[in-house]
């Protein structure tokens, strides 16, 4: 079925649901993306302009990266942490670039959303709510979501258009991965509405000192096992840098596979990345965090986390974990070397002439 027969049958579906509702919860993942935050303003909008209804957008984590910080300002809305808002005093809920009790959200796993609009692989909990729409072949929710503006006749202002270019172009890595016609199509639907001097301006986000550190840090702590790459970032205070390292490294022109973890909040957070054809990264991540996690994913990227006791000892805790889930990966890409080298020789310091 094409896209957006699709998503007009879909859009009359959710007209029915929040006919007659006043107010809307949209959650999204913990640290959320800019495929999700675009995501999340795009549903707004919609529920907005159709049918009157109040929306609030909520998450869970931080919204730590520098580009993000600049999306959500330029974009000018209230981004509310959960846990201060909570879902009590809402109509419906509804999460978008997520699924219920995955983990990666913050609304409790005992209470099922409305609504879920998504691209990764459907989940089992999700099978229980009333109005899904999971196209896990899409590059990106953001274009699931700009379909549903097209079919409701609503053209985003330049802010919101700004942001689905950019959740679209950083979800597929500007098409580079996983992506389909739709989301060529939606890109260029959405280029010429778009501020491009603004949407470089916020992919050029500014970074603290502390970034280059943690960095430094994780570039030391990076391991190479054949054809894949381990890195410890450490503690972070910026859970989306895993993700990012991530990315950058899976550039090695040996790698195929990647792997980077760090702590924050009591958690084990971990990002994976693959170019490889035959063995999905959602695969894997199941393997590494069985029993023991959640997680999940797509074929070339997938996330996962382990949490931990606060109470008790946090770095036996971590080491411990850590020398599992470096065990289960290599394992599951078949890697015998479970030693590897340093990816790079820490020079000494120089001296200033
Ligand atoms: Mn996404």
């Amino acid at each position: 079925m094409g896209g957006l027969s699709q998503t007009n049958k879909k859009l009359k579906k959710l007209e029915s649901l929040w006919a007659g509702q006043e107010t809307l919860l949209i959650v999204m993942q913990d640290n959320p993306d800019p495929d999700a935050i675009a995501a999340a303003c795009a549903l707004k909008e919609l529920a907005n302009k159709k049918a009157g209804i109040t929306c609030r957008l909520s998450y869970g984590g931080t919204i730590g990266r520098a580009q993000n910080r600049e999306l959500v300002d330029y974009l000018g809305v209230n981004l509310h942490p959960f846990n201060e808002i909570g879902n009590k005093y809402f109509d419906l809920i509804a999460m978008v670039d997520t699924q219920p009790a995955t983990g990666n959200n913050p609304l409790p796993p005992k209470i099922l959303p409305d609504i879920v609009i998504d691209h990764h692989p459907l989940r089992k909990p999700t099978r229980s709510v009333a109005f899904t729409d999971i196209r896990k072949n899409y590059g990106a929710t953001s274009t699931i979501m700009w379909e549903y503006l097209s079919a409701a006749k609503i053209t985003p202002q330049i802010p919101l258009a700004t942001a689905l270019l950019y959740g679209i172009r950083s979800d597929t890595q500007d098409l580079g991965r996983e992506s389909i016609q739709a989301d060529i199509d939606a890109m260029e639907d959405l280029y010429p509405l778009a501020n491009k001097r603004m949407l470089s301006q916020i992919q050029q986000g500014r970074v603290p000192t502390g970034y280059y550190q943690m960095l430094s840090t994780a570039l030391a702590n990076t391991r190479i096992y054949e054809n894949c790459l381990i890195c410890n970032i450490g503690e972070i205070d910026n859970p989306d840098m895993i993700g990012e390292l991530a990315d950058l490294l899976l550039r090695h022109e040996q790698v195929n596979w990647v792997m980077c973890y760090a702590c924050f909040d009591n958690r084990l957070l971990i990002s994976l990345r693959t170019q490889d054809k035959d063995l999905k990264a959602g695969d894997v991540i199941h393997n590494v965090v069985c029993r023991i996690g959640t997680g999940g994913g797509h074929a070339g990227m997938a996330g996962g986390q382990i949490q931990l006791q606060p109470a008790k000892d946090l770095i036996r805790q971590c080491t411990r974990a850590e020398k599992l889930i470096r065990n289960r990966f290599l394992k599951s890409l078949n890697i015998r070397n479970k030693k590897g080298l340093p990816l790079v020789q820490i020079p000494l310091q120089t001296k200033p002439e």
